[in-house]
């Protein structure tokens, strides 16, 4: 009897933590337009700062594009592609007329194969951006599941708890792990994030295969621009 009475009493499932409308108004918000922008290989060449964004950063094939195309729903969005650190820019997609807010799809860190210059110049554009832009509303930072947090992501976590950026940890490919080991990674990660000033405490799990945590991460978009 107190087990029923601890499970769904109002008979409603909530996903993840997220209200059921949030979700639903998340689902319909990401089946209305979503248009690309413009990518920008620079600052300067930044579109203007006109409505919240909040950004997908994350190693080079930790399946970003991916995410965003299920996120979507849209299959050539971002584009997938085996080649990693071939994106050097931020691009910019629009979501709902007006637009209601902002996705950015950051260049991919961690190639180990990438030249110096281009690592230097990926750092440059990518901290002045996440440092300095007052829109931005959060960064998702995506994790590998197969992995967790590795030295290249820690990186990139201490600088955005340094500069006091809100962000969020993803895992992503979770359909590539046993649920035993996933909810080992989910908890190790979580432990990470509770000890990290800028991190929000709850980690999402998900699968661009399959469909795992996408309402769920919608939600946690909308959540973000409030
Ligand atoms: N099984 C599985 N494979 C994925 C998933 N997401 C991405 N991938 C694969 O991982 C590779 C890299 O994905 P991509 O989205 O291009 O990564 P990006 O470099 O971070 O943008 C591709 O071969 C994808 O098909 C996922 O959720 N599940
Ligand atoms: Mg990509």
């Amino acid at each position: 009897m107190s087990e029923d009475a601890t499970t769904g009493a109002e008979g409603e499932q909530d996903a993840g933590g997220f209200a059921p409308e949030l979700v639903e108004v998340a689902r319909k918000t990401f089946a209305g337009p979503v248009t690309f922008l413009k990518s920008a290989p620079g600052l300067r060449f930044l579109p203007d700062p006109v409505a919240p964004e909040v950004a997908f950063a994350g190693r080079s094939n930790v399946g970003k594009s991916s995410l965003l195309n299920a996120l979507t729903g849209r299959n050539g969005l971002a584009r997938t592609s085996n080649t990693p650190g071939r994106t050097q820019e931020l691009n910019f997609f629009d979501v709902g007329d007006a637009p209601l807010f902002r996705l950015v799809d950051m260049p991919g860190y961690g190639f180990a194969k990438a030249p110096k210059d281009v690592v230097r110049t990926w750092r440059f554009l990518v901290n002045d951006y996440l440092r300095g832009r007052d829109v931005l509303k959060r960064v998702l930072v995506l994790i590998d599941s197969r992995h967790g947090i590795k030295d290249v992501d820690r990186e990139i976590l201490d600088m955005l708890d340094k500069a006091a950026v809100s962000y969020r940890l993803v895992l992503t490919k979770a359909d590539k792990v046993k649920a035993t080991d996933l909810a080992e990674v989910v908890a190790r990660t979580a432990a990470d994030a509770r000890k990290r000033p800028a991190a929000h405490p709850d980690i999402l799990a998900t699968a661009s295969e399959g469909g795992m945590g996408i309402p769920e991460l919608r939600a946690a978009v909308l959540e973000a621009i409030g």
